[in-house]
Order: C-alpha cells, then structure tokens, then sequence
C-alpha cells in the first residue's frame, strides 16, 4: 500500500495505491490522516487531487478486517479531517467509489468522475450500515428522498446518474488527472463550497418516513440493515450532524458484529474466491470469441441468451428449419421481456438478435472456440450430438453438455478428444440464474475447466465446481430437501405448514409450492430412472400425485388445487387423503416453524457434509453457493453451511439424531461428525 504526495505546481496529488480496489485498510487510513497534516503544513499547495491508481476509486472499507475489533484511525475521523482540511480537496473519480470511498469523496470540497465511473454505498449488501457519515452527508448533499434510494438498495449508480443528482460536481472525458487539477487551480481562485457536514436539510412531508418505512421493509423481508440504514437518515434529518453521525457509527459497529453481516461478509468473499479457483492458478483458459448452443429450447435460447448478454456472437443449432425458427423465436422472446421490463432499449434487443446466428447446418461449428449442447435429457441424443460436434469442430474448440442429471463421463464416452470435454450445468432460466456447476470428467485438461470459469466470469455468473455424482451438488441436496418434505407430510404436516415455514426461514417458496410452479414430472422421470439403477428414492406422495396426473400448475394441480387462471395455492382434499393413507404407521407429531426448517435444512446439511467428504464440491462455502444462487437460499443466512457452522455443528448432529431415532431423517454421516469434533468442515484444498 502506498499513498503519494506528488506536486504540480501549488496542486498536491495524492495518489492512493491499494491493490486490487484500494480498501481502505488501517494503513491507508492512515497514510491518507498524514497525507492531510502534510498538505495542511505546506505553504506551496493551494488544493489537492485525491486520486487512485489501478483499476477503480476507493472501493470502501476493508472488509476483511470486519471481523477484528476496529482499530484508529477510524474512517469518520479521516473522512472530517478532509472536509476540515486548510486546503479544498478534489476526488478525481474513476472505477468504483463505493462505501467508504464515497464517504471519503463527500469529504472533499469538490467531486469529479470519469464517465465510466459508478458511486453508491452498497453496505446493506453487506448486513451494515455506512459508517463514516454517509447517511448524514448524503441526504445533505442530494436530498431525502434520494438518499433513501441509494442507501437503503445499495445499488450504485453511474457518472451521469450521479451528476444528475449532484452526488459529482462534473462527469469529465479526457484525462481525469488533469481535469482535476484544472479543478483544483480553480478552487484556489473561488470561496471554498460549505462542507457538507455544516449544510441544513429540507424538511420532509407528513408520513413520508412512514411511507418509506413500509417499502424498504417490504423490500427488505427479514434483512435488518436497510430499516436500520433508513432510521439513519431519519436521524440525520431530524438530529444536528453531529449527533446524527453518532447514532450512525453505533448503528454500524453493532451491525458490523451481527450474525446477517457475518453471514453476507462470507457470502460476499466466497462469490469472489469461487471465481478464481486456486487449484486452477497459472492455468490458462481457451479464448472463447465466439460460442455455439446446439438445441433451443428453454434451456437452450437461455443459454444463447446469456452469451449474447455478455456479447459474444452466437450460433444456435438444431435439428431442422422449423425447430431452428422455435429456438430464435425463444431467444427473441427473452430479449423482449428485457425491454418491456426497460432493462434494455429495443435498438439494443435487435443487436442481440442479429449476433444470433440460426442453422441446422452443423458445418458452421468450424467458427466456433465453444459449443455447449443442450438438448433433451437423454444419453443417445446428447451422445449422437457429439460424434457429429467432433467431425465438424476445430480441434481447439471446447465442448461442453448442459446436462442436468444424466453422467458426463457416459455422454464423453467415445470422444476421439475427451480433454476438451466437460458439463456446464446451467442453471433454468440460465439467462437470469447465476450458478454454473462445471463438471470435469477424469479426463478434462486443466485448460478446458479453465475455461468453463472464464466463461463463467464472463456470463457475470458464479462458478461452482462438482464433482460427477447423481444430481452433482444442487440437484442431489435438492433430493434430501423434498424427502424430508414428505417425511415431514407423513408425520402430521401439510403442505401449507411446510411451505410457510420455510418462508418464514427465508426461503422465496417452500418446497411444494415450488415444485408446483417447476412441475413434478421431472423429478417422477428422475425417480424412475432411479428406480432402474435398484434405487429407492423417497416420494411416497409425489409418486401418488403424478401417478394421478398432478404435475403441478401446468396440470391444474399438485401438492395445491389452483382456481382456473389463478396461481394462488389452495390447500387439496385429494392431497390431504393421499397424505393419511400414505402416513398409516407414522408417528404423529406436533411441529412448529422451527422445528420444520431444522427438519429440511439439516439433513441437506447432511447431505452436503457427505458430498464434501466424496470430493463431489472442493469447498463447503462451494455448496453455499451453489444452494444461494441455485435454489433461493437466504443469502443473509450465508448458505446451509455457514448457517450449520453457525449455529454449531454438535447441535446440529444432535437434532439430526433425534430426527433419525424417530425415522425422520438419515443419521449424521461419519463426515458430518467429524465436522462437528474438529470444529468446521475440511476444504479438499486442504486434504
Ligand atoms: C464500507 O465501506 C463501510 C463504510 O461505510 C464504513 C467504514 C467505517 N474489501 O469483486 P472483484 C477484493 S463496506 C476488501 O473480483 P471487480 C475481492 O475480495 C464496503 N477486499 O473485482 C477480490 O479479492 P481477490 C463497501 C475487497 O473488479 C478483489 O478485491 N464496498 C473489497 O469485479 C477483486 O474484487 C463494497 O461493498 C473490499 N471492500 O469488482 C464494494 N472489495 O482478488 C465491494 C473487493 O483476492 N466490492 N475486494 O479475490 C465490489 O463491489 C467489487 O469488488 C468492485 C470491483 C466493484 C469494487
């Protein structure tokens, strides 16, 4: 870390250098306190230019020395020492000036930003509040209203957005650095604008904080941070500055410490360390310039979808004309629903058309560095696709299946190339998920599994890796999720109990409603080939439901009966009587909310614990990936590792041994055990 004093003329440039997004760390905090008392002592300078090297702007506090206690110089002591600075200082803004690097930027005198620059305080992403004035100084420099906007979202906005709001005195082309010294030459000549922290604020209308309560809760669900960002700015409006920042900066040192901002922190650093796997370091991926998607379906134009979002050209294949025309048509659809939903300008859903090449011609597969096959779950099709991919493709290209359930290494059999094969396992609808499972095969190269990461951060996605086993990681927790489901229907739930509780956990759904909406025949094709293999799969009641027809809402009915045309779940009498007759013999319990979710969430624990053990993830925040941005896991609880590890592993062995001792889930598997002696679950990093 490094912060530069460097002059032009009487202009102090300090140059803050931080790699990878100059957080500001204990030492840059710092450095930047003594950077003000040397500018402050030096007769010569007139202002100064706070700038950044690298690729962005102060990015915001340090967040991995959230889990220290916090040690001076604090940040709202740095930010006043700036605003209360002899000389005015200059953000020149580039990158990301998030956090607590815009509340360094609202302590400056003047605020400009390059035109790809974005500012926001994103901290209720992180389960706090800003904690260096933000919710103070904000709502003085733009008003209430927009202040709540930002801070309670923490979603940032972009340059233009941010001068439209007067967060920036000036968006700048051209060189940012010279730019800001012309600022800071011209600042010697004007009065110094007041700062910030001295500024009054406009009173609010009648109701307004309770109007703003109800949304931001309603947005919020069960995360506190928001509410708790908004009682700061109340507090602000209502409370002289320096109260205000003091109700902050306590709000935040105890949100810090919570378990929802721990739970995020881990969230938050695992997305980051998922895309970059150490095990692949130094290993380079393929350059992937132009991808192919053989088959387009739902799953398919999805796929398309998502290449042609992140502005790869695309060649979509299928078998004839008109399955070619129904795949564009699909992709088109897609790219339609963006623009009424004003994510993007109709100009720019023709551009993603015309990068959409449609054939049935597999020859122009010889243009292509990647082509993922997505067609129907079934080994001889997808096999049949392949032969015909090695006869067409370059050798060089990378060949990917988006299977869900059937094996990787059976579909690769027979590959002349089987190096350059491996699963990507998209996730429906693959345009909007984003997990990618990567699935090698024992004999994928390290380049090729490289390369399904790169694509993965290229898609803006999360990348898990998995291991080859019946549903990979998702799909085979999935299984446990929906068996204990039913176990919980056989021992004297229902339906509407089960699903309440687990919202009331955090989930969007609950179990059956969600395979209501996704439909239960996939599954029931599943258990059959389960079945095949001298499986027992555990569905006593859905096997019943589908044997009727009751495949969900496409059917008119599943776990729920739906009134014509409506969506709204209500509760079934066919379905309660097929829930008595298949509960002959099962005790009858009295279950709460809590005691439904420790019955499901636990034994996927389980489950995962087991698919650690077999290698089937690399790491445990893996699977908490992978069940967040998969399946609607709370990201607040951190995924169902983290909230196992949480909530301690020896209790969690308990309760999984006393649900087993009355037949209601699985015994803790050896692994799980371990865990819980050796205080956490092994990485096989670390193995
Ligand atoms: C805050 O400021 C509180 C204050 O109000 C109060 C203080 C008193 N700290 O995302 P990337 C690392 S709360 C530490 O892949 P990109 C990241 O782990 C904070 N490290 O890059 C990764 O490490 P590695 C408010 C951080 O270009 C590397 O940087 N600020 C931090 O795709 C690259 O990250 C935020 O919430 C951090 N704050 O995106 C901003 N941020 O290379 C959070 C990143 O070892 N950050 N790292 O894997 C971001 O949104 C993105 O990182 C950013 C760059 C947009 C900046």
């Amino acid at each position: 870390m490094t912060v530069a004093i460097s002059h032009e003329g009487a202009i102090a440039i300090v140059t803050v250098d931080n790699p990878p997004v100059n957080a500001l760390s204990q030492a840059l905090r710092q450095a930047l306190m003594e950077a003000v008392s040397v500018i402050d002592a030096d007769e010569s300078v007139t202002a100064a230019v706070l700038i950044c090297a690298g690729r962005t702007f102060i990015a915001g506090a340090d967040v991995s020395e959230f889990d220290k206690p916090a040690a001076p110089p604090h940040l709202p002591d740095v930010v006043a020492s700036i605003e209360a600075a002899k000389k005015p200082w200059v953000a020149a803004i580039h990158g990301s000036a998030l956090g607590g690097g815009l509340e360094v930027a609202l302590g400056c005198a003047y605020r400009i930003a390059a035109v790809s620059a974005n500012l926001g305080l994103p901290e209720v992403k992180l389960g706090i509040t800003p904690g260096a004035g933000g919710t103070v100084r904000l709502p003085r420099l733009i008003g209430i209203s927009e202040a709540v906007d930002l801070v309670t979202t923490g979603s940032p906005v972009d340059a233009r957005k941010a001068e439209a709001l007067r967060l920036v005195d000036a968006v700048v082309g051209g060189d940012l650095l010279e730019n800001a010294v012309a600022v800071a030459r011209d600042a010697a000549n004007r009065p110094r604008p007041q700062p910030i922290c001295e500024r009054s604020l406009p009173a609010v209308d009648a109701g307004f904080w309770e109007r703003a309560e109800k949304s931001v809760a309603a947005k919020a669900k069960r995360e506190i941070a928001p509410l708790r960002a908004l009682a700061c700015i109340r507090r602000a409006s209502e409370e002289d500055f320096a109260t205000a920042t003091a109700f902050e900066r306590e709000t935040f040192l105890e949100l810090r410490g919570s378990a929802q901002a721990a739970a995020l922190r881990h969230v938050f650093l695992s997305e980051r360390a998922a895309a970059r796997p150490p095990e692949l370091g130094g290993v380079t991926p393929r350059d992937v310039r132009c991808a192919a998607v053989v088959g387009g379906g739902t799953m398919g134009a999805g796929i398309a979808a998502a290449l042609r979002d992140a502005g790869l050209p695309v060649i979509l294949v299928e078998r004839d004309e008109a399955a070619v025309e129904r795949g564009l048509v699909n992709i088109s659809r897609i790219f339609d629903g963006f623009v009424k939903r004003g994510r993007i300008l109709p100009e720019v859903a023709a551009e993603r058309m015309a990068g959409v090449t449609g054939t049935d011609d597999y020859g122009v597969l010889a243009d292509a560095d990647l082509v993922i096959e997505a067609v129907f779950e079934d080994l001889a099709v997808k096999r049949a696709v392949f032969s015909r991919l090695e006869m067409v493709c370059r050798a060089d290209a990378v060949l990917a299946t988006n299977t869900s359930y059937l094996d990787p290494e059976e579909i690769g059999e027979g590959l002349a190339q089987p190096e350059r094969f491996l699963g990507l396992h998209f996730f429906s609808p693959a345009h909007v998920m984003k997990l990618l499972e990567i699935v090698p095969t024992g004999k994928t190269t390290a380049g090729v599994l490289a390369t399904g990461f790169a694509l993965a951060r290229l898609l803006g996605k999360i990348p898990v890796r998995a291991g080859i086993c019946d549903g990979f990681i998702g799909n085979r927790i999935l299984k446990v999720t929906r068996a204990q489901a039913e176990r919980l229907l056989l021992s004297g739930a229902t339906p509407t109990v089960v699903d309440a509780a687990m919202r009331a956990f955090g989930l969007p759904m609950g179990p059956f409603e969600a395979q209501d909406l996704g439909g239960l025949d996939i599954a029931a094709f599943q258990r059959k080939a389960a079945h095949e293999r001298g499986e027992v799969p555990f569905a006593p009641v859905a096997d019943r439901l589908c044997a009727m027809g009751r495949f969900g809402q496409k059917s008119g009915g599943g776990w729920y009966d739906y009134r014509h045309g409506e969506r709204a779940p209500q509760p079934s009498e066919i379905v309660g009587a097929t829930i008595v007759e298949e509960a002959a013999g099962w005790r009858q319990e009295t279950w709460d909310e809590v005691s439904i979710a420790d019955a499901i969430i636990l034994p996927m624990v389980n489950e995962a614990a087991l698919i650690l053990e077999e290698g089937m993830a690399v790491r445990a925040a893996d699977i908490d990936l992978v069940k967040i941005h998969g399946y609607g896991f709370p990201r607040w609880r951190g995924g169902p590792m983290h909230y196992a590890q949480e909530r301690g592993l020896a209790e969690v062995v308990g309760v999984l041994d006393r649900l087993s001792a009355s037949g209601l889930a699985e015994q803790p598997c050896a692994a799980l055990r371990r865990a819980a002696e050796d205080g956490g679950f092994r990485s096989l990093e670390g193995r």
